[in-house]
């Protein structure tokens, strides 16, 4: 290990130097070469005896790693990939080991890390700007930029077992391993934990025991590693093309150059979604369970087939009804707690000599000196095993006591969760980075790819710094929270909140419930890390040598799902339908709503044709499947008055019908331009008055409607209430506006800022009004509602604005003139969507949340009217 005395010189001048690593595994060896190679001094600390990290403690018998060998493995030397060859599917420990220190020897990098050196405390001296480094062995050093590569599970976590400390007998943790190995021949071993480190060890000690007994808290869902020899197709894959190969892994979801499933798993049959689990289960590969179906961690449903079919083997396997029955996981959805991988893992409980003791049934009392109480039983062991886990994540950063500016300390800053900035740097602590930090994609990733894209970019921010003749770098609050929220927004529309799992922080007391990682995939972390960049650092502050360049702003505004769906929409490179006629728009956008997810079972569906203003208008009842008669909500449907039908809202109708627990009426009406203004508005309003005589004919309760519409047909819900005002009925007891057109003015800000690029263009909304009115008649209110003179006595309504939509302003400006008229008025503005993604079922899962607010308004609007007749009683 290096002298103390190399840092003697901490507090003078230059700081000693430019860069401090902590940690020599994957991340701290390419750092360290990077920045060499860059021509920045640095040094990595290492509290290790040699480098090697997470494969340095984690000697467990049974280690290996569980993303394949090639694909675990650098790939920024490309002469390391044709030195080195990998024994097996999955490379063991030593293994994984021995070929760090290949590369630490390969690079001569052991001269740049001090070893048995751990980081106690890091200090920012703005001064100076300068970080002060101390270590346990009592030396200080200085640096201008300190990361910490200290690896997401490297701080092993208390097992909060009482009575640790008695036993007398052996005692070891998968996670501090002797290095001479432990020899368990003739011994009565306990096993506490069936995570990963569990499920990896467990078959190997049952093979030397003369006895073991496996305490299991939580079952954890498994496939069979298969491993052996890598597969042939992958390795000609790999050996084909490396650079190729790479560079697919480098922009794939999860690092890992396979093929994305396409298709969700409630959408083939039965036999199809076997077929597929088998294949998933044959392969032997995590990142394949994910991908058998592209909802796997989406939807609830599609989770549970998986779930089911894994339970199914375990049954298979496990002769033994009530142990199989044990390790079948139930309490939550596979994938949602990190999976494993295993060699003979269920196997194992066919053993005479092992013994599955489930403490959900009889709970864990005490360690004892001899060995372990149930609260029904007592175990004598020669020797117990903790595999019971880490601090992930935050754990290992937070270990060390780091103060930014104004004494201000990261513990307590990240006290209620963490706060990042990609992952990568925290506002408050200057010059401070994370490889592979909460709130990037690391452990939902292949490590290796996130860590050499962590890597390569604070190499090269270092670079830029340097070279823009700056020093000093950190995120800007608003980027800070604006990242922390797009991390929040991916992880809440996928199914792992619901767990209780490492990722949320859930396996240690008292650690905040915060989805740790990122999950929005290594590929659009990689372009949200590279836009960063191009757009000139967006998000930090940046200063040296007189200069102090801010950059502020947010690099995600969008919700991740409307995102995907633009870059998806956009790489298809659809034809702009206002270039097209009438009839080709309508055919056209009838063909895009038949690949569409259907949306949920309601109980009936009628279809019927009502007398409009000007001959007859078909409609579409759906009827809610709870026993009637219902409430009754009449629907108009979107599509800028020239498109669209009673039907083609569908999804929609069919999600606010189960939601909301009322029969919608979808009503068409004539569309521009063979029927303009005002034939739509006049059968919206004829369509409103036949339902409202025929409400016990159609299935529902009498009394007051609720109106409801989207885009075009928010604006026909909106003029139907002031015509029913002034027509002095029907009576409608509410009024929803989906991102309704409310004035034919087009100068508000929304219709610059998002004119262009959400589906709703500006120069679609002129070619819509254009075929509806002529403009002597665009301001008339049965066009433009928000023009009516007054707005008082009009029912009660939610106002339903999306972000970025042309029509945002007009929504918010209807919204506030009725509130000003005395109306109860909710305007519920949708953070990141756009104008067409609330209406997208099943395809926009974070539009949930608005939808679950539209049902809980038109409940509210009948209730109104209920306890308003209990009330006359
Ligand atoms: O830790 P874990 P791990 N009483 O947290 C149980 C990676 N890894 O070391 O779930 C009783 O998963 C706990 O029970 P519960 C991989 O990412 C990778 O196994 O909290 N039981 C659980 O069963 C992995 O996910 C590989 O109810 C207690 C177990 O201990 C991560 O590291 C190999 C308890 C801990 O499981 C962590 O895996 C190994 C108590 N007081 C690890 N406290 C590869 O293959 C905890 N438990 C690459």
């Amino acid at each position: 290990m290096a002298p103390d005395s190399e840092f003697a010189n901490a507090s003078f001048g230059k700081p000693d130097f430019d860069v401090v690593v902590v940690g020599s595994g994957f991340a701290g060896l390419y750092l360290l070469h990077k920045l060499r190679e860059l021509g920045f001094s640095a040094k990595a600390l290492e509290a290790a005896g040699d480098v090697g990290g997470t494969w340095y403690w984690n000697r467990y018998p049974g280690a290996r790693c569980d993303i394949m060998s090639i694909d675990y493995s650098y790939s920024f030397d490309p002469d390391l990939e044709t030195e080195w060859q990998w024994s097996e599917k999955y490379a063991t420990q030593p293994e994984i080991l021995r070929y760090l220190q290949h590369v630490a020897a390969k690079h001569d990098l052991r001269r740049d890390i001090a070893f048995e050196t751990r980081v106690e405390s890091a200090t920012w001296d703005k001064d100076s700007s300068r970080w002060l480094i101390r270590t346990n062995r009592g030396a200080e050093i200085t640096c201008r930029y300190y990361v910490m590569a200290a690896g997401c599970l490297s701080k092993p976590k208390e097992p909060e077992i009482e009575g640790c400390d008695c036993f007398r007998g052996e005692v070891y943790y998968t996670s501090r391993w002797p290095h001479r190995g432990v020899d368990f021949t003739a011994k009565r071993v306990a096993v506490i934990g069936t995570g990963s480190s569990g499920i990896q060890s467990i078959p190997l000690i049952a093979a030397q025991a003369k006895q073991l007994t496996v305490f299991q808290r939580t079952p954890n869902f498994s496939i069979p590693a298969r491993n052996g020899p890598i597969p042939t197709h992958r390795l000609a894959d790999y050996e084909g093309d490396r650079a190729g190969y790479r560079e697919r892994a480098r922009w794939s979801r999860f690092g890992v150059p396979i093929e994305l499933a396409e298709i969700g798993a409630m959408q083939v049959s039965e036999e199809e979604r076997r077929a597929r689990y088998e294949a998933v289960w044959e392969a032997g590969e995590l990142v394949g369970i994910g991908l058998a179906f592209n909802d796997i961690i989406l939807n609830p449903k599609s989770n549970e087939t998986l779930c089911e079919f894994i339970r199914g083997k375990i049954r298979t396997i496990v002769t033994n009804p009530e142990t199989a029955e044990a390790l079948c996981p139930t309490d939550h959805y596979v994938a949602t707690k990190r999976a494993c991988l295993d060699t003979n893992y269920y196997e194992t409980f066919n053993l005479d000599h092992v013994r599955l003791v489930d403490l959900r049934k009889t709970p864990l009392a005490r360690i004892t000196e001899t060995g372990i109480d149930t609260t029904s039983e007592s175990f004598e062991f020669d020797a117990i095993v903790y595999a019971t886990g880490f601090d992930a994540m935050t754990g290992p950063i937070v270990a060390v006591n780091i103060t930014g500016r104004n004494g201000v300390t990261l513990r307590n800053k990240w006290a209620d969760g963490p706060l990042s900035y990609l992952g990568l740097m925290t506002t408050g602590f200057p010059n401070f980075f994370a490889v592979t930090g909460p709130g990037s994609p690391s452990v939902l990733s292949n490590m290796t790819v996130s860590i050499e894209q962590h890597v390569d970019w604070i190499c090269n921010c270092l670079k830029d710094l340097r070279d823009e003749n700056l020093e000093v770098i950190e995120p800007t609050a608003t980027a800070e929270a604006g990242w922390v929220q797009h991390v929040n927004d991916c992880a809440n529309i996928t199914l792992f909140p619901t767990a209780n799992s490492w990722y949320m922080g859930a396996n240690v007391p008292g650690k905040p419930r915060v989805f740790l990682p990122y999950i929005g995939g290594t590929d659009a972390y990689r372009t949200a890390c590279n836009e960063v960049v191009a757009r000139g650092y967006l998000g930090f502050v940046r200063s040296g040598s007189g200069q102090r360049r801010v950059n502020d702003g947010v690099i995600r505004r969008l919700q991740p799902d409307v995102q995907m769906l633009l870059e998806a929409m956009s790489a298809l490179n659809l034809p702009p339908l206002e270039e097209m006629s009438p009839e080709a728009a309508r055919a056209f956008s009838s063909e895009l709503s038949a690949v569409r997810p259907p949306g949920p079972e309601v109980g009936e569906i009628v279809d019927g044709v009502l007398p409009g203003a000007g001959g007859d208008l078909d409609y579409r009842l759906y009827r809610p499947a709870t026993a009637g008669p219902h409430r009754v909500v009449v629907y108009f449907h979107g599509g800028g008055w020239v498109l669209g039908s009673h039907d083609s809202d569908d999804p929609f109708c069919r999600d606010l019908c189960v939601r909301s627990n009322a029969v919608f009426v979808s009503v068409n009406y004539r569309h521009a331009p063979e029927h303009c203004f005002p034939a739509a508005a006049e059968d919206a309003f004829a369509a409103v008055r036949w339902i409202a005589d025929h409400l016990e004919t159609l299935g529902g309760v009498p009394g007051p409607l609720v109106v409801c519409g989207w885009s075009a047909g928010g604006n026909l819900a909106a003029v139907v209430c002031q015509m029913a005002r002034a027509a002095d009925g029907p009576a409608i007891c509410g009024q929803v506006l989906v991102t309704p057109v409310t004035d034919c003015d087009f100068l508000r800000p929304s219709y610059n800022e998002n004119g262009a690029d959400y589906v709703l263009t500006k120069s679609l909304m002129n070619w819509f009004w254009d075929h509806y009115a002529d403009p002597a008649n665009r301001t008339d209110p049965k066009a433009s509602p928000l023009r009516a003179n007054d707005l008082s006595g009009l029912p009660r309504a939610l106002v339903v604005t999306a972000e970025f939509d042309p029509l945002r302003d007009e929504g918010a400006a209807y919204a506030e003139a009725m509130a000003s008229a005395g109306v109860e008025v909710k305007h519920l503005p949708c953070r990141g969507q756009i104008h067409t993604s609330l209406t997208a079922v099943d395809m926009i899962l974070s539009g949930a949340g608005a939808r679950a607010e539209i049902s809980a308004a038109i409940r509210q609007f009948f209730h109104q009217v209920e306890d308003l007749v209990m009330r006359n009683n």
